[in-house]
């Protein structure tokens, strides 16, 4: 291992890299460009992570930390559009202003007035629209991500709902705007700033979350407060929220009307998002049925004798109904035990006994079906952005 300084936003952070060499978790799928310059690094408060870039910083989650329902906070992904991200001391005099031509009231909001509101908890995906984008075929530019573009974490704080409360939603009002507080490091790149249809920012398990897996949000993934919208792809999920707007009007922000697109009707939807659609595009909403086998690891080598297959499996809130898992490269099929089930929209363990197994290699695949009745496509949906890669996972295995 070699070490060197990462300059990440203002603060310079110390790392750890490692090269693709050491690191055989790193999918065989992803191009050879990608491989070549993805460092495993240690930032503050984190274990290693994959480093995609680092100004701003993109960081995957390793496939092991899929053995567990929850992903731990210090393993937890990082994706930023923007260089300029705050810091802790930015973040000292930190308050959450909530107004808009729709409100009755413009509020500044500190963070002990978070906490006074009632408080409540969701386990919930944290998923980024281009997870798995690095694995699709033909290639797609964007960041490149393998499959640890997510985690799954235990999300606290006051409703979304409540928050707004505070400022009077007037009658007229269509959609939530939400800004955070990083910034362009350049003039001319537009700042990220996203929108929420009305109906889903008032929903019950729309948050304004403050706490983590119990812990304080890391700063990576959006401290003092963040936007959680389970179901939705983590698009929405603002960090370090510093305003929201009430408004009467659609938002007309390029992260909104150019960026996270998908082509009109290509993937299925529960409520969409109709402000922002238009005749041959619509924004990206649902999460769509996806899993992962966590455990044994591509190139492996296993008991004969048997081993134990393990993963995740996940979807936009409407559950996961059954998984099921081919040791024959996609021949035969078998039916995996789903786990205990922590809510409809966390990731969902399972597990599978493999049975003896002649000696050479093996093909393991896996494809979960939704309660929705919705299942993973042989062949990617295409689409110019390279979101929503779903396609069963296939990896081999050396049986020894
Ligand atoms: N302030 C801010 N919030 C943001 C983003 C961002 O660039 N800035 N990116 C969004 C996207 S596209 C993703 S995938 C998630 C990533 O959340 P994480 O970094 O906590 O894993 O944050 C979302 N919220
Ligand atoms: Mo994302």
């Amino acid at each position: 291992m070699r070490r060197r300084d990462i300059i990440v936003g203002a603060g310079a952070l110390i790392g750890h890299e490692a090269s693709a060499a050491t690191m055989p978790w790193l999918s065989p799928d992803l191009p050879d460009g990608t491989r070549a310059e993805a460092h495993l690094v240690q930032t503050p408060g984190k274990q290693p992570l994959i480093q995609l870039s680092d100004r701003p910083p993109n960081l995957e989650t390793p496939i092991q930390a899929f053995r567990t329902a929850i992903t731990p906070n210090d393993q937890f992904f990082v994706r930023y559009h923007l260089a300029g991200i705050p810091d802790e001391k930015s973040l000292d005099t930190w308050n959450l202003e909530v107004g808009g031509d729709a409100a009755e009231r413009t509020v500044k909001l500190t963070a002990q007035q978070l906490n006074d509101l009632p408080q409540t908890e969701i386990t919930a995906v944290c998923q980024c629209s281009g997870n798995g984008r690095g694995l699709v075929q033909p290639h797609v530019p964007g960041v490149q991500w393998g499959r640890g573009g997510m985690g799954c974490a235990t999300w606290h704080g006051p409703r979304l709902r409540d928050v707004l409360g505070r400022a009077g939603v007037k009658s007229e009002a269509v959609e939530v705007w939400v800004e955070g507080a990083d910034l362009p490091a350049m003039p001319g790149t537009p700042e990220f700033r996203k929108s929420l249809p009305l109906s889903r920012a008032l929903a019950a398990e729309t948050i304004v979350a403050t706490t983590m897996n119990g812990g304080p949000l890391p700063l990576l993934n959006g401290f003092p407060a963040r936007l959680v919208v389970p179901g939705w792809t983590a698009t929405y999920w603002m960090k370090h929220l510093t305003r929201i707007t009430i408004s009467a009007k659609p938002l007309d922000s390029f992260w909104m009307k150019k960026a996270y697109r998908v082509p009109a009707g290509l993937f299925p939807v529960a409520q969409g998002f109709a402000t922002q659609d238009d005749a041959s595009t619509w924004p990206i909403t649902d999460i769509v049925v996806n899993s992962l086998i966590a455990t044994p690891i591509h190139g492996e080598q296993v008991e004969r004798s048997g081993f134990t297959v393990r993963g995740i499996a996940w979807d936009n809130g409407s559950g996961i109904q059954r998984v099921d898992v081919s040791l024959d490269g996609g021949k035969s099929w078998l039916s995996a035990l789903l786990d205990r089930e922590l809510s409809l929209y966390s990731f969902r363990t399972w597990r599978l006994e493999s049975g003896p197994l002649p000696r050479g290699t093996a093909e393991l695949r896996v494809r979960a079906t939704s309660n929705s009745k919705r299942t993973q496509p042989e062949v990617w949906p295409a689409n110019p952005a390279g979101y929503h890669n779903n396609v069963p996972q296939r990896l081999t295995v050396k049986v020894a």
